[in-house]
C-alpha cells in the first residue's frame, strides 16, 4: 500500500523569516516517516524557502519567467530545503531520496501539468522513500512557473494508485465557520458555505481548491496537523477525512 503525504511548508519552516528550517518540527516529522505502516512517498511545501525567491522573481503557477537565474534561485532554494528534509529522514533511519519536480515535470500550454510517476513508482519498489517538493518547472510558452506542492500531490496520488492520502499542514484539519474541524466532506456542497467558493487559480493556498482537488482522487484523503502525523501514519484517519467516492 502507498501513501503520499505532503508536509506543508508551514510545518517544515519558519515562515516568517526568509530561508529558516523549523529544525525540531523536521525532526519529528522523519521520526514519524520512519515508523510508517505502509510504503510512503514525501512531498513538501516551499514555505520561507522557495516562496520568497518565486515572490522575489514574480513568478507563479501561472505568471512564467525566461531568466535562467531566476529559475536557478528558485530551484537552488527548494534544493536546499529538500536536503534538509532528506538528511533528517536519512538520520531516522528512512532510506530517503530526493526527486526534483524541474527534472521530471512540465506543463503544457494550457497549464495542466504532466509527469511521469514510473520512476517514483520504481524507486517505491526497491525499498526507497522518494521525496519531492514545490519548485519551478518548464510551462510550454511560459518559460517556467511555479508547482505547488499540493498539484504534485494529486499527480502522485492518481498516477501511483495510492491507498491513502494526507495533507499534514498547521492547521488541526479543515475548519468550519466556528474554527472546529470538520470531521468528514465528501462533497464540494457540504462545505462550500464554510470555505467560500473554490478559485481554481488558486493552487497554492485557498483551502477550497485543495479540498476540491482531493474529492476527485481515488483514494481517500486525510487533513490533519502535525500532532496527528504519527496516527496518520499508523493508519489511522486524524482531522478531516475528506472522501469524494462515498460508495467505498
Ligand atoms: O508551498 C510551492 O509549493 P507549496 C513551492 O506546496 C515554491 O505551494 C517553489 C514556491
Amino acid at each position: 500500500m502507498t501513501t503520499v503525504l505532503k508536509l506543508g511548508g508551514s510545518v517544515v519552516t519558519r515562515k516568517e523569516s526568509p530561508e529558516t528550517l523549523d529544525e525540531a518540527a523536521i525532526e519529528e516529522a522523519a521520526a514519524a516517516v520512519a515508523e510508517a505502516r505502509d510504503d510512503v512517498v514525501l512531498v513538501h511545501g516551499g514555505g520561507s524557502f522557495g516562496h520568497h525567491y518565486a515572490d522575489r522573481h514574480g513568478v507563479s503557477t501561472t505568471d512564467g519567467t525566461h531568466d535562467a537565474a531566476a529559475v536557478r534561485d528558485v530551484h537552488g532554494a527548494m534544493t536546499r530545503l529538500n536536503d534538509a528534509v532528506v538528511d533528517a529522514l536519512a538520520r531516522a533511519g528512512v532510506s530517503a531520496l530526493p526527486v526534483h519536480p524541474l527534472s521530471l515535470a512540465h506543463r503544457t500550454a494550457d497549464g495542466d501539468l504532466r509527469m511521469a510517476a514510473e520512476g517514483v513508482a520504481s524507486m517505491l519498489a526497491e525499498g526507497f522513500t522518494p521525496v519531492l517538493h514545490g519548485d519551478v518547472v518548464v510551462h510550454a510558452d511560459a518559460g517556467a512557473t511555479i508547482v505547488s506542492g499540493d498539484e504534485l500531490v494529486v499527480e502522485l496520488a492518481e498516477g501511483l494508485d495510492a491507498a491513502r492520502v494526507g495533507l499534514c499542514s498547521t492547521v488541526p484539519g479543515v475548519l468550519d465557520t466556528d474554527g472546529d474541524v470538520i470531521g468528514r466532506i465528501d462533497a464540494f456542497t457540504e462545505v462550500a458555505d464554510a470555505l467560500g467558493a473554490s478559485d481554481t487559480t488558486d493552487v497554492t493556498g485557498g483551502m477550497a481548491a485543495k479540498v476540491e482537488a482531493l474529492l476527485g482522487l481515488r483514494a481517500p484523503a486525510a487533513v490533519f496537523g502535525p500532532e496527528d502525523l504519527s496516527a496518520f501514519l499508523g493508519g489511522e484517519t486524524p482531522g478531516t477525512v475528506v472522501d469524494g467516492h462515498t460508495d467505498r
